[in-house]
């Protein structure tokens, strides 16, 4: 992409090389250095027409106004790198699988099944789901287990909110999040890697944090078929494996329920699996991170957070042994 640095300093792209995902990446900033004070009324204007240019492409939008109190002011991830390395076994094992092979994802029609212990049970339609309560951008840094880290503008609400609409019973202790399992779509439910269909569970007090994030879309549209079309879980105190990809079912159980990596290898995920820099997998230590698109030459590593700097959910872990339960 050329750029353009203009008199202030500010980086602009040429309006020719704009894609949508460019132009909101650096609005963010902009919006930010306007708030600022740091760019003018000329400034201003040329971006608002950059971004009438640039409408059109890409996915179907999806507006949500930012929640600042649940925002991360990291410098967000580049789409292309948010996009590009993945995970999705669904799709391959490879970073870069599921951008290849996600495709033949069918998104629509699609239904999210919610059942268990509760006074409602209900189907609903992904319009139905998308409407349920408005939606939300929220800027999260998410951690892989596996040492890596970005900072997503993602767009969705909070699972509390279905909660409350469906009105769990008193057995409902935990969440278990159920995704798609179809060997036509998913390449890569042919092999054997993981237990399919892929799941993930919650405490139900973890799942009515309003840090949970049942989530649509990214960067203001909807979400890419890499990213967990057309609904995923965010939860970015935990690692990320925890956030289930196109989620086709939500059960609320009375005992903690069978999650697929914890079932694969028991010893190095367990069912917690918060960012803990004190708890080493037994692979690897914990301690740092490398931030996806900050991997140049001089880039540095970060020191990982405990709970991945998100400290507000200290409480539902009090008088727990984070290191036996990892
Ligand atoms: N269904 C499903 N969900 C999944 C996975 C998966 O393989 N299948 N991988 C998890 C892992 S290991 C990570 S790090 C995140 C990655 O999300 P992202 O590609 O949107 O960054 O998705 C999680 N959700
Ligand atoms: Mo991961």
């Amino acid at each position: 992409m050329l750029i353009k640095r203009s008199p202030n300093g500010i980086e602009l792209p040429f309006s020719s090389e704009i894609t949508p995902r460019e132009l909101y990446e650096s609005r963010r900033t902009f919006i930010k250095q306007v708030a600022a004070g740091a760019i003018g009324s000329a400034a201003l204007l040329e971006m608002a027409n950059r971004e009438a240019f640039a409408q059109g492409a890409g996915l179907a939008k999806l507006p949500a106004k930012l929640n600042p109190a649940y925002s991360a002011l990291d410098k967000q991830t580049p789409y292309k790198d948010a996009t590009t390395y993945n995970n999705f076994y669904e799709f391959g094992t490879d970073k870069s699988d599921p951008a290849a092979n996600a495709g033949t994802l069918k998104t629509r029609p699609w239904t999210v099944q919610i059942e268990g212990e509760v006074k409602k049970p209900m189907t609903l339609d992904i319009d139905a789901l998308l409407k349920l309560a408005p939606m939300e951008e929220r800027i999260y840094r998410l951690r892989c287990v596996e040492g890596w880290s970005m900072v997503i503008p993602w767009v969705g609400y909070s699972f509390s909110e279905i909660i409350k609409k469906v009105e769990p019973t008193g057995n409902a202790k935990y969440v278990e999040f159920i995704t798609l399992n179809d060997r036509k779509q998913m390449p890569g439910v042919g092999s054997r890697v993981l237990e399919w269909p892929y799941t993930e569970g919650l405490r139900i007090d973890e799942a009515n944090h309003p840090l949970a994030l049942l989530t649509f879309g990214m960067y203001g549209e909807v979400l890419p078929n890499q990213n967990g079309a057309p609904v995923r879980m965010v939860l970015p105190w935990k690692y990320g494996f925890k956030s289930a990809k196109s989620i086709v079912k939500i059960r609320f159980v009375k005992d903690m329920p069978r999650t697929s990596w914890n079932i694969s290898a028991p010893r190095e995920y367990g069912f917690y699996s918060n960012v803990n820099p004190d708890v080493d997998h037994p692979r690897w230590s914990q301690a740092s991170e490398r931030r996806i698109g900050e991997d140049g030459f001089l880039a540095r590593k970060r020191k990982t957070l405990m709970f991945n700097g998100y400290s507000d959910v200290a409480p539902l872990y009090a008088g727990m042994d984070l290191k036996k339960f990892y």
